[in-house]
């Protein structure tokens, strides 16, 4: 498996995200890619390799999944903050008011000149603070994400692109969930791109991927499958419902699978075989693996119950596909067991894929 490291991850370090009415630590820390390194590197898996992907490529492949205004936005949104009022260089940019939908009366169509609204047309939540290194760390996970897939575009059996931070839950013209470029999404087109006509992504992390979701949800050529913990209750709460099937050219070709709190390794596992025995009947001929290892029992913000050995057995499912395979690197919050965990994944895929 070829790895590649974001090595501006920690320009990205969020200080406060809100939870219940306060400002709490960011669960989303730079700590987190640190232990999955030290565990790859502890494990002896391999070097990690030179970025393949210029800044220019990486910027054509993000315009392919996402909307060029947003892109723009995020980009320059830092320095939008900064030039509100100085103090605001000491502080993440969070957003506090958004539009409801339509139906209610507000308008998206208006200008906006305030830079409060343009953060809240662009973002779901308020628990994905932006800082002076957010687009630089974001804009370098995308070119992993493109250099993991054009690795396995070029023979390699299978990638992995280890970036924070995350992007499952990014849109094509939202962030939120801290997630600002979509990785997998990202990585699943340029694998399209180069030409594997039937792309599949198998979203194992415990909360829903609302945005490669949402990316692909009229397209034919690439199935989503998410596994997660049921939206009924827990986070993305608006999107991830069983009854999400996809639209357009797409109907059929997505599946939520939800699951309640408290599930543990034995049904989790049953639901990912049933997940998978469609995406094997719709003929995929690459996977693009979303990896958050936040099922975990440990994870202090999800609610499933899996172990560190099962991460192994998932691993192992996975390479059992025979399929070319990109993995990016999500969510996992038990920053101590994070290295563990993701790693049990990656290793267990090595050990059983056909392809080596
Ligand atoms: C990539 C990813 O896993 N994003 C997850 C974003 C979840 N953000 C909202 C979390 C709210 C739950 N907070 C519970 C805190 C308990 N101390
Ligand atoms: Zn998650």
């Amino acid at each position: 498996m070829q790895l590649f490291v974001n090595h501006q991850h920690t320009q990205h370090q969020g200080r406060q995200e809100m939870f219940r009415g306060r400002l709490v630590d960011c669960h989303e820390v730079p700590a987190r890619l640190d232990h999955v390194a030290a565990e790859w590197e502890r494990r002896q898996l391999g070097a990690a390799r030179a970025l393949s992907a210029s800044l220019d490529d990486t910027h054509a492949a993000i315009a392919r999944v996402h909307n060029g205004a947003y892109v723009e936005f995020v980009r320059t949104a830092w320095d939008q903050w900064v030039a509100l009022h100085p103090d605001n260089a000491q502080r993440d940019a969070l957003p506090s008011v958004w539009p409801l939908p339509s139906r209610h009366g507000f308008r998206t169509d208006a200008p906006l000149h305030n830079f409060a609204a343009r953060l809240g047309q662009y973002a779901f939540d308020a628990g994905t603070p932006l800082m002076q290194g957010s687009w630089a760390a974001a804009e370098e996970g995308a070119r992993c994400a493109v250099s993991a897939a054009m690795a396995v575009a070029a023979g390699a059996p299978s990638a992995f692109a280890l970036t924070r931070p995350p992007g499952h839950h990014a849109g094509p013209d939202y962030m939120g969930g801290y997630c600002f470029l979509n990785n997998a999404a990202i990585a699943a087109q340029r694998l399209r791109d180069q030409g594997f006509s039937r792309v599949a992504v198998v979203d194992v992390d415990y909360h829903h991927g609302n945005g490669t979701q949402t990316i692909f949800y009229e397209r034919g050529d690439v199935f989503t499958l998410s596994i997660h913990g049921d939206p009924r209750t827990e986070y993305p709460f608006f999107l991830g419902h069983a009854d999400e099937a996809g639209a357009a050219d797409g109907a059929g070709s997505n599946l939520n699978l939800p699951l309640p709190r408290g599930t543990t390794f034995g049904t989790w596992h049953a639901a990912l075989q049933t997940g998978l025995e469609r995406v094997m009947a719709w003929a995929p001929t690459a996977l693009v693996v979303p990896l958050g290892v936040d099922t975990f029992a440990g994870d202090p913000i999800s609610g499933f119950g899996l172990q560190s050995p099962d991460y192994l057995r998932l691993g192992q499912t996975l390479a059992d596909l025979g399929l070319p395979t990109v993995f990016t690197f999500e969510g996992g919050y038990a920053v101590a067991e994070v290295g563990v965990n993701a790693v049990n994944v990656l290793q267990g895929f090595m050990q059983h894929h056909r392809l080596g």
